[in-house]
């Protein structure tokens, strides 16, 4: 259980912040961040958002003022190591923010982590951390509510609606509780339209994107006795012959977990440096365990790694190897 009268002093105790969130942010990143952005700006804080990626396309509608930076050493660096707080929201781990985690030991300020993922690193200061929660957003709902200092009105609840959206895959994955649904509803009093949040994140695709997800989905191999583990590719060559990027990816790991007999499923994507591979699971399958192996981690049904010293050929068996041991391990119910 979070305790949301310490954060709420921790917040009141300093004046400037950067606020930050992983790499690829997803809905629940942005949403979070902004949420957090227009609460300490209502307090009379001084609040940067910087990132390390570029913000991607379809969550721009969420950043109407344009608060979010993408972060670069020469115009960063020195801010940063300045500020007195930094608060990292949807992430516990500072290898999520790739380069840019090069400040942190340069800070003086505290580091504060707001989060839902399992594990975090010892290094905060403070860390706002229940894994039970569905969303970093549903986080923010909670302290929103618990400090009551300003209404919840839409400039919230639009991005806190779309991060619990989205991090429930629309109110479906595990953790959407009825606890969730209540904030959902209070959230469409606040004025979301949920048609027109849903359609601004999911109907925004090109069409070489749906080339891209024809080439994933064409080329899935299932592996298994029971062809419980689905495997999906993705080379440069795909990105390059489709005019795409890595993130427009997102979301295609779903499609390959509709398969009945899929389980456990794994989507590697070359990137050019290195790679990375998204790990999904069903019911109690801890994939988190699996991406530990490789040094990644994540929740128990999501989870990813990132190797930057390997190429994605080096590493493929070894991987899919551990992945199918690790089936049959859980299937011999070595988990308890
Ligand atoms: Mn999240």
């Amino acid at each position: 259980m979070i305790d949301y009268n310490l954060l709420l002093r921790v917040l009141q105790q300093h004046t400037t912040f950067i606020l930050t969130t992983h790499v690829n942010p997803d809905a629940d990143a942005v949403g979070s961040v902004l949420a957090m952005h227009r609460f300490l700006t209502k307090l009379g804080k001084e609040v940067r958002v910087i990132i390390y990626s570029r913000m991607p396309d379809f969550l721009r509608f969420l950043d109407e003022d344009n608060v979010i930076e993408q972060y670069s050493h020469e115009s960063h660096f020195d801010p940063i190591t300045r500020a007195d707080a930094l608060i990292a929201l949807d992430f516990n781990r500072f290898d999520r923010i790739s380069v840019m985690s090069e400040v942190i030991p340069a800070m003086s300020g505290v580091k504060i982590c707001i989060d839902h993922h399992q594990d975090p690193e010892q290094s905060f200061d403070y860390i706002f951390s229940d894994t039970m929660l569905c969303a970093t957003g549903h986080i923010m709902f909670n302290f929103l509510e618990h400090t009551a200092l300003f209404p919840i009105d839409k400039s919230f609840a639009e991005p806190l609606y779309a991060a619990i959206m989205t991090d429930t895959g629309s109110f479906r994955f595990e953790r959407t509780t009825p606890e969730v649904h209540r904030i959902a509803a209070r959230l469409l009093e606040a004025g979301v339209v949920p048609n027109h949040t849903h359609m601004m994140i999911y109907d925004q695709n090109h069409l070489g994107k749906l080339h891209l997800l024809g080439n994933a989905l064409i080329n899935i191999q299932l592996r298994g006795d029971k062809s419980d583990l689905g495997i999906m590719i993705l080379r440069q060559s795909d990105f390059q012959s489709t005019g795409t990027r890595e993130d427009d990816t997102e979301g295609f790991i779903n499609q390959m977990m509709s398969i009945e007999s899929v389980r456990v499923g794994l989507k590697f994507i070359e990137l050019p440096n290195g790679f990375k591979v998204s790990l999904r699971s069903k019911g109690t399958i801890p994939v988190n365990i699996l991406a530990g192996k490789f040094g990644g981690g994540g929740h128990i049904n999501a989870s990813g790694i990132r190797f930057r010293q390997n190429q994605l050929d080096e590493k493929f068996d070894e991987i899919v190897t551990a992945a199918l041991q690790f089936l049959q391990e859980y299937n011999n119910e070595q988990f308890v």
